[in-house]
């Protein structure tokens, strides 16, 4: 098998460009050789418990999908230019070698089960699945690339400080600090992969799911978290995070990250409009988005562990502040400045 160059119609990132895998003359594979393997294979509708178990998406002239759901394959290369978008973002940014920095390339599962209005990083199939949407809430397939961003780095999160919840309960909804960690670090890490790729078809920003077609035109964000009514996130700390569904309690350091990569009070940042408020009334002046992904990842991979809360985590993100421009530095003030905005302080 040879790499080969082929293109794709995507649902939601335009014309994209995949590397593939010339198998015969007229034959191809969604797998990215240059990329660790990476591959994206079909679940057809069922609820496949490993990635083998997918069939694989085969094409003749290497032009992939045709831009709408009515294509099969159309899910699949979304799917493909987030999960090699996503590796490409891990390597250049701090270089990781992966998911598990092991090398191997990511893999995904479309087309998974049947109307699952979600998608995930699965530990048992060590894979994305993305379900279709369950026609109500979420009308499309969720393969849109913050979403992968987001997957994709519960993976790494799994490798590294490994979050876990407080509590989880009958409906297997999450709670507690930790756990909302998990996801605020999915999601901050998934905009950076947006940021990254900056692909003309989807522009990046601070807004997560903005491609699903919901009514409030996101799943989430980070200037301003509690502008998201359907999970009901928060913009600050208080004592009820110990107990909040994770998905809600990721609000407190989502705007802690972008309160240090921003700053406080309105800007626009490709096209979108912000306005990011402070616990106290305080300015935030921001260090960059570069500066806040470095301290926040060598947080995650050297001082975060499974239990880690949100005061531990300020801590955390001080000592990769220290480590990496010093204590004195304007950076580690801003990092402690960042953290009090949204309440959590010494
Ligand atoms: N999309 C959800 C998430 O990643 C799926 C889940 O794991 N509950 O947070
Ligand atoms: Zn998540």
């Amino acid at each position: 098998p040879a790499q080969a160059n082929g293109t794709g119609a995507s649902l939601f990132a335009g014309s994209v460009p995949l590397t593939t895998t010339q198998t015969a003359k007229d034959s191809f594979t969604l797998k990215d050789l240059s990329r660790g393997g990476g591959e994206t294979r079909d679940a057809g509708a069922k609820e496949l418990d490993s990635f083998a178990a997918g069939k694989e998406f085969t094409d003749a002239d290497n032009r992939w999908g045709n831009g709408t759901a009515t294509d099969n394959a159309t899910a699949a290369v979304d799917a493909q230019f987030g999960i090699t978008s996503t590796y490409d973002y891990y390597k250049a940014t701090f270089g990781r070698n992966g998911i598990k920095n092991d090398g191997s390339g990511p893999r995904a599962l479309v087309h998974f089960g049947d109307k699952v209005g979600n998608a995930f990083w699965s530990p048992e199939c060590g894979c994305m699945l993305y379900g279709d949407g369950d026609g109500e809430t979420f009308k499309q397939p969720l393969v849109a690339l913050d979403v992968t961003g987001h997957e994709l780095s519960h993976g790494v999160i799994e490798a590294t400080a490994d979050f876990q919840p407080t509590r989880v309960d009958a409906r297997q909804n999450q709670f507690g600090e930790a756990g909302s960690l998990n996801e605020s670090l999915a999601d901050i890490f998934g905009a950076g992969v947006e940021f990254r790729t900056n692909n003309a078809g989807n522009p990046p920003n601070y807004l997560l799911g903005e491609k699903l077609g919901l009514e409030q035109k996101f799943l989430r964000r980070m200037d301003k978290p509690s502008l998201d009514v359907l999970e009901g996130t928060v913009d600050y700390w208080d004592k009820d995070s110990y107990d909040r569904e994770v998905h809600a309690g990721s609000g407190v350091s989502s705007h802690a990250f972008y309160l240090l990569a921003e700053g406080s009070g309105k800007k626009t940042i490709g096209g979108v409009e912000y306005d990011s408020p402070t616990y106290d009334g305080s300015a935030v002046t921001g260090i960059g988005r570069e500066k806040a992904q470095q301290i926040f990842y060598r947080a995650l991979t050297r001082y975060m562990v499974s239990t880690t809360d949100f005061h531990e985590a300020r801590t955390a993100t001080l000592q990769a502040a220290a480590d990496i421009h010093g204590e004195k530095s304007a950076e580690y003030k801003a990092v402690d400045a960042a953290w009090a905005a949204v309440n959590v302080t010494a």
